[in-house]
């Protein structure tokens, strides 16, 4: 017997393994879901475009693992998100964004493949963009939206730690937006004011 079998065995194996670069995630506790196009009506600037677009392609997906109870204080949840490339319109695939309920519970986000943009928007709606490839490393503080943009033509891929008790507001960047967008002009990602 291996020392994996006798740990197996004796109930010592790890509840979940992670396939690091290809964002993999396997385990009972482990969750997945994915994201698409018609889920995110309402986010894209060009509303025209979108509405000509499969409304069932996926934009992303995330697995993550919740070892406690969501609203648990003091615990830590664990997840990846793949993100595909693609646009609507002008408009890079990028995540619906939210800021944390609880503003005081911060998150990392630790790239692996792909190219991107992490939008950040502070409380004042003063927004900015943190550039995401192969092991960068991000710490958003919890009082600030945060959007990932894939700006590449691969699925950008990264895995994030964040609070049990951070908890999700969807609804200021639904009804608000954050201050600017990524938009593809002249086949590069040009970041403009976002006036809608
Ligand atoms: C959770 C963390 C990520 C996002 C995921 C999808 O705090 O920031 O797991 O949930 O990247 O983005 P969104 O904006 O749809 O939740
Ligand atoms: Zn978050």
């Amino acid at each position: 017997m291996t020392v994996m079998e006798q740990a197996s065995e004796s109930g010592l194996k790890a509840p979940v393994s992670l396939n690091w670069g290809e964002g993999g995630m396997s385990g009972e506790p482990v969750r997945e879901s994915a994201k698409t196009l018609g889920e995110l009506k309402g986010i894209f600037l060009d509303e025209a475009a979108g509405a000509q677009m499969d409304a069932g392609t996926e934009v992303y997906r995330v697995r993550w693992w919740k070892p406690v109870e969501q609203g648990e204080e003091g615990g830590l949840f664990w997840g990846v998100t793949i993100l595909q490339p693609g646009r609507v319109g002008e408009e890079y695939f990028m995540t619906h964004g939210h800021v944390h309920a609880n503003r005081t519970r911060a998150e990392y986000y630790a790239t692996v493949s792909g190219t991107g943009l992490l939008v950040r928007m502070d409380e004042q709606r003063k927004s900015w963009v943190e550039e995401m490839g192969p092991g960068t490393l991000h710490y958003i503080r919890g009082n600030h939206a945060h959007r990932v943009v894939n700006v590449g033509n691969e699925p950008l891929i990264f895995w994030a730690c964040w609070g049990s008790d951070a908890g999700y507001d969807y609804t200021t960047i639904r009804e608000f937006g954050f201050g600017i967008r990524v938009l593809e002009r002249g086949g590069r990602p040009a970041i403009v004011p976002n006036e809608s």
